[in-house]
């Protein structure tokens, strides 16, 4: 539980942790790699590198060797399918897809990639995945049934249902690059209903937003896109990392 324990330990210190996502199939490795570098000193937690299409094989082992070249911080596989594991990552976000309609991502893609997580050795930190509308490419590809914006009791009770199957971790995705991302409400709804660890993600472009999510509950923000259109990097970054925990 090294990387589980060490964001735990941010969370608690900090009140809140933030996390660069890292699509392999948005930008060359090299530009992965000085994302990473302006990610750790901008004071960003952890590298999430994963991403809904194209987010596997050679690109994906050449990305996260690019990145453990340029920063320390822990690489947390962030996989759409048994096709986004690798053996060059620290730990694995294990997710369930638990508003899918598909079997394959509620289950499916899990059985098949667990003998590979063991073997690689990785750490698998279990997580209930719940796309909200728009929900985005993910939302499309996981043929989710998307939560309505409206009605958090719904991801209330997919989060509970989560928890009581053991996972520690709830994700509220919005889809990346979505134009509105999850709504405080569902976050605060959420969270006091016991949430261990709240991961909000998807259309966070702002610190205000970003800012706004920790205050409802969220305990770690994850940002791709804002970073992927950044002109200054690092700057960016930090802006996240310094309104979420101050
Ligand atoms: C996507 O939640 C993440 O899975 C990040 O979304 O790209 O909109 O930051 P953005």
């Amino acid at each position: 539980m090294k990387v589980e324990q060490y964001l735990d330990d941010v969370i608690t210190r900090d009140g809140a942790a933030h996390l660069t996502l890292i699509d392999p199939d948005v930008q060359e490795p090299s530009v992965a790699s000085d994302i990473a570098r302006a990610a750790e000193k901008a004071g960003s937690s952890a590298i999430m590198v994963g991403g809904s299409v194209g987010a596997s094989g050679g690109i994906l082992d050449l990305t996260l060797h690019a990145i453990r070249e340029a920063a320390d911080l822990p690489r947390i596989l962030f996989p759409s399918s048994v096709c986004g594991l690798s053996r060059y990552a620290d730990a694995v976000f294990f997710m369930s897809l638990l508003n899918s309609r598909d079997v394959n991502y509620l289950i499916g893609n899990q059985m098949l990639g667990a003998k590979a997580v063991l073997e690689y050795g990785i750490e698998p930190i279990p997580m209930a995945y719940l796309i909200v509308a728009p929900g985005g490419t993910v939302g499309w590809v996981g043929d989710a049934k998307l939560i309505p914006r409206e009605k958090p009791e719904l991801a209330v009770a997919y989060s509970l249902a989560g928890r009581y199957l053991g996972m520690r971790y709830t994700y509220l995705e919005a889809g990346s690059g979505a134009a509105d991302p999850v709504p405080p409400e569902m976050i605060r709804a959420v969270k006091s209903a016991g949430c261990k660890t709240l991961v909000v993600g998807g259309g966070i472009r702002d610190e205000k937003t970003a800012r706004a999510a920790v205050v409802a509950g969220a305990d770690i923000i994850v940002t791709g896109t804002a970073i992927e259109e950044a002109s200054e990097v690092e700057r960016t970054i930090a802006g996240f990392v310094d309104a979420i925990t101050q």
